[in-house]
């Protein structure tokens, strides 16, 4: 048998267990030293030693430098795609403005629907196409993103456009998420159940042209309600959606609950869940989307108890939730890190996060986040020395090269201005 690629000499190969991963089931994390691995029609074919490689056929060979290799990263929270840009706010920020306030005053999120709304679907797919190739850098091979920056039924539709054709068109896998009820826009100001209408109408079309996989609301105080959320869940449920529900990220409203109540896949933010929340998780079969970056992002010094979570028994996942306000970055090894200093996971629990629940968050639970026999060929090949080392040295790319569904689609060369001599290697 020949396959397509080996990669051999692997310092450190990362098997995270088939998910979702609750509580005690995230303190473990495989680890096989001195590694090999192959891959065939996009698939992992072989695991084995080093030694054993030696034998194996392939067309590509990669020698992995006794470093380090992962599944592909998935980040299930992201606003991909959106118009212009928010630079602006970061002086209110600094002068203490609350975010919410800011979106009161018809900026925010509102700002970005502005820009989004003249934006064409071209310019939009080629701005979220650059977004996805810098993820792809930073290691992630699937990853889901929202809607949300349209407010209205053409403009809404035009991003999930978007999304389908970088779907289609794109190496990376996208998971679409209908976010209609972000904000309630300047024309629905005095209306707030009346565009909620609008939303709720919206659901069937999006889902007879197969537009969304998951619908997603943003509860908060001034946005949506908790009665808002519960009608449009519903709504969306009635329609074989999944849904997903931004709760509890600055006020306790109990969006938490909700979540586990509705059976919502999953609950993302949770800064502010109340302990009977957090209990509900650790019952129930929702997922906790947690999303350092905003909260770090936002200034702010309380974190999501992400321990408290963890410890209790929930199932906890990491995300960027790359967008123009809230969270400008689109690299999930930065939030990896967050996720030690802030929330003190522990590197298997990170690295759990990141692959098999984060999976398990969108549901691609049987597409990605592990490597067995027939998994798909997701990887990625990091220049560090052990698994520990990335969410430890914060704030650079780690990634040496990322292949999707075996085929390598990102490779990093090194910069020429230090003379080291490199290694004979091309990644
Ligand atoms: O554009 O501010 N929190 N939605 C809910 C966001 C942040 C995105 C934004
Ligand atoms: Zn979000």
């Amino acid at each position: 048998m020949s396959y397509d690629t080996l990669l051999y000499n692997i310092g450190e190969l990362i098997l995270p267990a088939p998910g979702p991963l609750k509580g005690e089931g995230m303190k473990q994390l495989k680890i096989k030293e001195n590694a090999a691995l192959a891959v065939k029609d996009g698939k992992i074919a072989w695991i084995g030693s080093h030694e054993e490689s030696i034998q194996q056929q392939a067309e590509t060979k990669v020698d992995a430098g006794g470093k380090v290799v992962s599944p592909g990263l998935v980040d299930p929270h992201t606003h991909l795609v959106f118009g212009g840009s928010r630079e602006n706010e970061l002086a209110l920020k600094q002068a203490g403005v609350p975010y919410l306030e800011i979106l009161k005053k018809g900026g925010g999120i509102l700002s970005t629907v502005q820009a989004t709304r003249e934006e064409s679907e071209d310019k939009l797919y080629e701005k979220a196409g650059r977004s996805l190739q810098r993820m792809a850098s930073f290691g992630v091979t699937t990853l889901e993103a929202k809607s949300g920056y349209g407010l209205d039924r053409e403009n809404e539709l035009k991003q999930l456009r978007v999304v389908q054709r970088l779907r289609d068109q794109g190496s990376l896998d996208i998971v679409s998420t209908f976010l209609g009820p972000h904000a309630i826009p300047p024309e629905y100001k005095q209306d707030p159940d009346g565009f909620l209408d609008e939303m709720v109408k919206l659901l069937a079309e999006i889902r007879s042209e197969n537009l969304a996989d998951y619908t997603d609301i943003f509860c908060e105080t001034g946005v949506f309600t908790i009665e808002q959320s519960r009608r449009f869940m519903k709504a969306s449920q009635d329609l074989g959606f999944q849904t997903k529900i931004h709760a509890d990220e600055i006020d306790s409203l109990g969006g938490t609950e909700l979540a586990v109540d509705m059976g919502a896949a999953s609950a993302d933010h949770l800064v502010a869940a109340s302990d009977e929340g957090i209990s509900k998780l650790a019952e129930g079969q929702t997922v906790a989307v947690l999303l350092p970056g905003t909260t770090f992002y936002l200034g702010k010094n309380e974190y999501a108890k992400a321990r408290k979570m963890i410890d209790q028994g929930a199932a906890v996942t990491l995300a960027t939730d790359f967008n123009p306000g809230s969270c400008v970055t689109d690299n999930l090894q930065m939030i990896m890190s967050l996720a030690a200093l802030k929330l003190k996971m522990t590197p298997e629990e990170i690295w759990n996060a990141v692959t098999v629940n984060a999976a398990h968050a969108i549901g691609r639970s049987d597409k990605a986040g592990t490597l067995e026999i027939g998994s798909a060929a997701d990887l990625v090949l990091w220049d560090v020395p052990n698994y520990q080392y990335i969410p430890y040295h914060y704030g650079v790319n780690h990634a040496l090269a990322v292949w999707k569904h075996g085929r390598k689609i990102w490779g990093r060369r090194d910069a020429d201005v230090f003379s080291v001599p490199q290694p004979e290697r091309e990644y």
